[in-house]
């Protein structure tokens, strides 16, 4: 199976290119209903295959902090294998045309011989169809309004806030994930393993540090601490805000 192929055609990039511009085309309600919307769109389309979000800013934009060499691998190849892995699980199937949300809230649901791609390649496409939008190179410093409350009555302050996720990032044993949650208006901090994702359990991640190596080993090898701190310098907490209040 390539990586490649299915994922975002020249079509689909002017289809997108005319819907706007990516960050406005994902300021909707979901951070991933944006292609899905897309398709729906277009009443000439029969297309039912997840697209690759383009990134929402140039694969140089975060640097220092994270690299382009890394950004491009990720996007490019990662997420787009996860995404075209993910179409080829789901054609022919009952779950063409749900969202992904949908799918991974209900995976016991899933056909048993395509649940753990369904959990492995949709936690993929998911998760990093919210981890570029909540990184900026207009990003960092602290939160404000209420999800600066909220993390000041969960964790005592942005600054216990911080040390309690980066403890939970740099504790992930191989590849996973660290996230902040929301459920009930709460917040906290959990991790998953592999591509598992809070929408498997009901919950709705705002924000979240992919620890695989393939997110940092380029620039920082072995320094999994270093990535985490740097990270923190390009979290976009005007989209962790939008997230929390679309709850
Ligand atoms: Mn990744």
């Amino acid at each position: 199976m390539t990586v490649e192929n299915d994922s975002l055609s020249r079509r689909d990039i002017l289809k997108m290119a005319a819907a706007g511009s990516m960050s406005a085309a994902l300021a909707g309600a979901s951070f991933v209903a944006a292609a899905q919307e897309q398709k729906a769109a277009d009443a000439d389309s029969d297309d039912w295959r997840f697209q690759l979000p383009p990134l929402p800013y140039p694969e140089d934009a975060l640097e220092p902090y994270i690299d382009a060499g890394t950004m491009g691998i990720h996007h490019g190849k990662h997420h787009a294998g996860y995404t075209s892995k993910l179409n080829a699980a789901i054609e022919g199937t009952d779950l063409v045309g749900r969202s992904i949300e949908d799918i991974l809230g209900d995976l016991d649901s899933a056909p048993a011989d395509i649940r753990a791609a369904l959990r492995n390649n949709g936690g993929g496409y998911a998760n990093h169809s919210l981890f570029w939008q909540i990184m900026s190179p207009a990003g960092g410093g602290e939160p404000s309004g209420a999800l600066a409350d909220a993390i000041d009555s969960a964790f005592g302050g942005f600054s216990e806030f911080n040390s309690a996720f980066t403890q939970t990032a740099a504790g992930v044993f191989g590849s996973g994930w660290a996230w902040l949650e929301v459920r009930d208006g709460a917040l906290q901090i959990v991790s998953t393993p592999n591509q598992d994702t809070p929408l498997m359990h009901g919950k709705r991640p705002i924000l979240g540090i992919d620890v695989w190596e393939h997110a940092y080993y380029l620039h920082y090898q072995n320094r999994r601490a270093d990535y985490i701190a740097a990270w923190f310098n390009v979290i976009n907490w005007d989209k962790v805000a939008e997230l929390y209040a679309a709850g």
